[in-house]
């Protein structure tokens, strides 16, 4: 059976809806995997910077009479959104999972076959994914390599076993139950990924930063929260090797009267002190405003749970946000709302995470 678009559901008879996650650093498809299984309109990127900026829930859909959403994910070092606020919103979104609303089946974390090295950025990616999930829920992850219609087959093959048996890799989260999966942009190789993650859904086990919020630890102080907070400072400290590299150079161009290099190293100083102020600033906030996020994501779930109605959708003409009459324009300002197709409850869970990266900016 394949899988198909959700049927309208009657208030109080709704299947147990099952959440999967899609993480990954910007640009490894996950939102195009996403429109791909359930027929959303998620923006897609083309450019090198990232394109999904906060966290999005897809259109719900059924897989064997089991109700499914996706959750898509800003990657780390977004370039519009603060690392910080995509840990929160995250961190927000998959606590919502374990209320009463949905139950978390998985989660995917994506990366490209054709890339021939894991960068600063995949890696820094990857350690924040490890502390979210932490070793005792990995049986609930899937590694999903995508772009393998890129990519000759032979070469594919070498790069996995490669990214399966490094300590540097993947091989860390493989041997502790994570499993790899490969995605060629079809509806086969999407629906099999999708299929075999709800095949564990009766797995139980939270991830760690649900446990860890659950038991009332500051985000700040979670295990993720910990790994941005020691790169934030790592960040900073470079900064400020370059910093005090500048200035030295700025003084021998005073000594020399080099008027003209002066004025550079001057915007180069400039540059730099902001930077590090930025960082400085994310660290400091990275405690503050969690809270808040989550109460207003919850108010807003509870008072749209019900009627939960579920309407169907054609993916060759998917609908137009038609929750814009109950929602304000600032909500729906943007493209992420106006991108995301509404779907009653879940449409307007997908708006209600929207304002989040609105005001977060
Ligand atoms: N050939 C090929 N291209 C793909 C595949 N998946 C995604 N792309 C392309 O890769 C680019 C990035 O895809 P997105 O889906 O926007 O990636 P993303 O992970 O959502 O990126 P961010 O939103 O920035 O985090 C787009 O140009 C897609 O068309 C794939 O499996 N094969
Ligand atoms: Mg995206």
């Amino acid at each position: 059976m394949s899988i198909s678009s959700s049927e309208r559901t009657i208030a109080g008879d709704e299947p147990e809806t099952y959440a999967i996650a899609v993480m990954g650093p910007t640009g490894t498809g996950k939102s195009t995997f996403i429109n791909l299984v359930t027929g959303s309109g998620l923006v897609i990127g083309n450019e090198l910077e990232s394109c999904t900026d906060s966290v999005h829930f897809s259109s719900p859909f059924t897989v064997d009479g089991k109700q499914v959403i996706l959750m898509d994910t800003p990657g780390f070092d977004d370039t519009k959104t603060t690392d910080s606020d995509i840990l929160k919103m995250i961190a927000a979104s998959l606590s919502l999972c374990q209320g009463n609303h949905f139950k978390l089946a998985g989660v995917i974390y994506m990366h490209r076959i054709v890339d021939n090295r894991m960068g600063g950025i995949s890696s820094r990616n990857f350690r924040m994914f490890r502390q979210l999930c932490g070793d005792s829920s990995l049986s609930k992850v899937v590694i999903v390599t995508t772009m393998w219609d890129q990519i000759d087959e032979a070469l594919g093959e070498a790069r996995e076993i490669e990214l399966m048996t490094k300590q540097i890799f993947f091989e860390p989260v493989v041997t502790r139950g994570a499993r790899m999966a490969r995605h060629d942009n079809t509806h086969t190789s999407a629906d099999s990924i999708i299929r075999s993650i709800l095949s564990r859904s009766h797995n139980e086990r939270a991830l760690q930063i649900q446990e860890e919020l659950d038991a009332g630890v500051d985000i700040g102080t979670t295990k993720a929260g910990q790994e941005l907070n020691q790169d934030l400072k790592e960040r900073s400290s470079h900064y400020k090797e370059e910093l005090q590299a500048v200035m030295d150079e700025m003084q021998a161009a005073i000594r020399l009267r080099d008027e003209e290099s002066r004025k550079e190293l001057l915007q180069e100083k400039e540059r730099l002190e902001r930077m590090i102020r930025r960082l400085e600033q994310e660290s400091a906030s990275l405690s503050s405003g969690y809270a808040e996020i989550l109460a207003r994501l919850e108010a807003r779930a509870q008072s749209s749970a019900r009627p939960l109605t579920l309407q169907p959708y054609s993916s060759s003409a998917p609908p137009v946000a038609a929750a814009a009459e109950t929602e304000s324009n600032a909500v729906l300002e943007g493209k992420i709302a106006a991108a995301f197709p509404v779907f009653g409850f879940w449409g307007r869970l997908a708006v209600m995470l929207a304002p989040f990266s609105l005001s977060w900016k």
